[in-house]
């Protein structure tokens, strides 16, 4: 019996190392590689996912550019499961990170770095994303960076309003991971490069939403989270009264409004964009939000391309904050200065 039991474990440890050379992860250069060759079918393919900030970000703007692609949704955990680990993933980005831009097989990682790429190189007919003027083209850049998404968010988050919203979006990773097996995040547990991550949904799979202000270290993130990201609205409100809008550049609608629609698209998911634009507050903010609404490529690339996952993790938020106010208020951070 000792024996089979020993055999067992010796399998599986040697199953989990072969398995674990077979993931190897590492950093990728951010931009195009033009000496990695990827399987190809369309001109541009791009790979990505319903929840992820920065695929919605490159959706956008292949979306303003009317640029086609073929699209291939890698699942997160968050959506189902850990495929962006998977050995075929892997091939396509070792870092494990969507999304990732492929033009002609050559890869291009770095969601910023894809938008501009993908401006440069749209065809001929499509909208231009980036201005002529060398100064407005130095606001657009400022403006994209102060929107983006960059290693190390929850230690970065004063950097730009991208990193400040890993920590706001922790409710709706509490309510998606309703929806995932165990087993499944068990996957990221032995596999993922970044082990904090599965045993933080683990941790969420464990406590549910309702509990979630019993979790002090979650909390101080998602309080800082929320102040760093009142900074960076009262510097957009700022910046769209001084150009007079309606875009951020002014006139010209640009990669800056492509890279932040995302961001107001994340505090609707989390059900937290009337925290930061209701009542009256950064109304030059929510007058921009509703225009960026009205153009073609947000139902395009946000609507159209939402999963059921994330539609259940933005109702409970809604329906948990209604059924229970004291919860309301430590989610939204109701005694804080706004
Ligand atoms: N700075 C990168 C960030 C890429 C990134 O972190 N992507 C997240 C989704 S937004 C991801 O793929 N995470 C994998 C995981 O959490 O397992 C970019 O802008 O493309």
């Amino acid at each position: 019996m000792l024996a089979v039991f020993l055999i067992a474990i010796a399998g599986a440890g040697s199953w989990w190392l072969w398995e674990k050379s077979q993931r190897k992860t590492h950093p990728v250069p951010a931009g195009h590689q033009p000496d990695i060759d990827l399987p190809y079918e369309q001109e541009f393919e791009l790979y990505h996912n319903a929840l992820s900030l920065c695929s919605m970000k490159s959706r956008v703007c292949m979306a303003e550019l009317q640029i086609p692609y073929k699209s291939h949704h890698i699942d997160l955990i968050e959506t189902g499961s850990y495929q962006n680990i998977s050995r075929d993933f892997l091939k396509v980005n070792p870092g494990g990170t969507v999304p990732v831009l492929v033009h002609n097989g050559h890869p291009i990682y770095e969601s910023h770095e894809q938008i501009r790429y993908a401006a440069a190189h749209a065809p001929p007919g499509s909208a231009s994303l980036i201005p002529d003027d060398a100064k407005l083209r130095e606001q657009m850049e400022y403006w994209i960076d102060r929107s983006s998404l960059t290693h190390d968010p929850i230690e970065h988050g004063d950097e730009s309003a991208g990193n400040a919203v890993p920590g706001l979006t922790l409710p709706i990773f509490s309510s998606m991971i309703e929806k995932i097996p165990y087993w499944k995040i068990f996957e990221g547990v032995l596999f993922h490069f970044d082990r904090k991550r599965p045993f933080l949904f683990l941790m969420f799979k464990f406590r549910k939403l309702d509990s979630l202000p019993g979790l002090t270290p979650a909390m101080k993130i998602l309080g800082r989270s929320r102040k760093q990201m009142r900074t960076h609205l009262d510097a957009l409100e700022q910046q769209l009264k001084t150009s007079r809008g309606p875009w951020i550049l002014g006139e010209t609608f640009s990669l800056a409004d492509v890279s932040w629609l995302v961001i107001f698209e994340r505090l609707v998911q989390v059900d937290s964009l009337h925290v930061f634009v209701g009542a009256g507050l950064r109304p030059e903010c929510a007058a921009y939000w509703e225009r960026l609404t009205k153009r073609p490529s947000y139902p395009q690339a946000i609507l159209d391309q939402s999963h059921p996952t994330i539609e259940y993790g933005t109702r409970k938020i809604q329906q948990a904050k209604q059924a229970n106010p004291a919860l309301r208020d430590a989610l939204e951070g109701h005694r804080e200065a706004v």
